[in-house]
């Protein structure tokens, strides 16, 4: 019997070869869907996979790091930890690409701080939020992303007012922010694929509903919600450098935005007209949109401008990891030297 050839990309890998162990999570769950669209990104981009770092912290969403990129490092982190143990990976290995999976416990709740801080220093990889709303994993308190007045059979009556992580990203100063849907496949694969592009950190905020503790119709991060109320600000394709450019829409419905390094993002103007290079008219839409009810996903902003993290700090070209114990130690002459000039 033969069998069909799986397609490779330009490494000659197959879909199959960035697939992780199978999914112990809940039949349904939003977290799986996303794992499948960070499978299907990292395929079409052909990324190297000893090239990834996998991070994450504590939850249902950081264990799906284990479901995908199986020949990439990874570590599991502390819950709310993953943005310090990422800065520090970053720095001792500045060429190795991290991609984060984390909660909106996990960053929104115990993580908060060091979320702001990452963003602070710039330090350049993905970090997608798998937002229910809920803590899924200790059975389903709200989290700091549940609406005010949101009911759970279990947990009762949120009584306090949500964070936008999208919100908290761009006041931090984040360059890429962008809010997706686990339902939307196309729109999150395509996200992924502009975020591994980008020069910094790259936020994807994405609503992935928990099936077993917080999917009944009157959650705003449910299945039926999302698939009734998104509305996608544009309808978004990436194209890497190495791909032709094929003009598909009318001219004045389409804006091409060029990534460090030549890939693009084309974004197709849908009902708005939201520009994301604009960072006051990004503040302004989140601000609109949560005082109207409104589910908006898409790019939300983009600006390459900041140095990352690694560029502050004046790292070399040599990852520190990688440089000789002579040249990490200086001698005590070294040290004698420096003390002479405060003498
Ligand atoms: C320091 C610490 N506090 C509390 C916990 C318990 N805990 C484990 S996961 C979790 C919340 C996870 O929620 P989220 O990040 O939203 O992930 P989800 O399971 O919803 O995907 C909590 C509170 C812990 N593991 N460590
Ligand atoms: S409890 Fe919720 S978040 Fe956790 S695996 Fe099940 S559906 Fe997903
Ligand atoms: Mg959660």
């Amino acid at each position: 019997m033969t069998t069909a050839r799986q397609p490779v990309n330009a490494l000659g890998l197959t879909r199959a070869d960035y697939r992780g162990a199978p999914s112990t999570l809940c039949a349904g769950c939003g977290h799986d869907s996303v794992t499948s669209q960070i499978i299907a990104a990292a395929f079409e981009l052909a990324l190297p996979p000893q090239r990834v770092i996998r991070m994450s912290g504590i939850g249902c969403s950081s264990k799906s790091a284990a479901y995908f990129l199986g020949r990439s490092h990874g570590f599991n982190s502390l819950h709310g930890r993953m943005p310090a143990v990422t800065t520090g990976a970053h720095v001792a290995n500045h060429t190795l690409l991290p991609l984060a999976v984390s909660g909106d416990g996990d960053t929104g709740s115990i993580g908060l701080g060091g979320f702001k801080h990452l963003l602070r220093r710039n330090v350049p990889m993905v970090y997608i939020i798998e937002n229910n709303g809920v803590y899924g994993l200790t059975k389903g308190q709200f989290s700091a992303t549940a609406d005010e007045g949101a009911r759970l059979k279990h947990a009762g009556v949120n009584e306090l007012p949500p964070i936008d992580l999208c919100a908290e990203a761009l006041i931090a100063g984040c360059g890429f922010v962008a809010r997706s849907f686990a339902g939307d496949a196309k729109q999150v694969r395509e996200l992924i694929k502009a975020a591994f592009a980008f020069h910094g950190t790259a936020v994807i905020d994405v609503i992935s509903p928990c099936v077993t503790f917080n999917n009944h119709d009157d959650s705003t991060k449910s299945y039926a919600y999302g698939k009734a109320h998104e509305e996608p600000l544009h309808d978004l394709t990436f194209i890497p450098r190495y791909e032709e450019l094929v003009e598909e829409f009318a001219p004045g419905e389409v804006r091409d935005v060029r990534l460090h390094g030549g890939p693009m993002i084309r974004l197709r103007r849908l009902a708005t007209d939201h520009d994301p290079a604009d960072r006051m008219a990004a503040i302004a839409l989140l601000e609109h949109a949560r005082a109207a009810g409104e589910f908006i996903t898409g790019l939300i902003y983009l600006s390459e401008g900041r140095p990352t993290l690694a560029e502050s700090l004046g790292l070399g070209a040599t990852p520190l990891a990688e440089l000789p114990a002579d040249t990490l130690r200086p001698p005590p002459e070294a040290l004698a030297a420096v003390n002479d000039e405060f003498r």
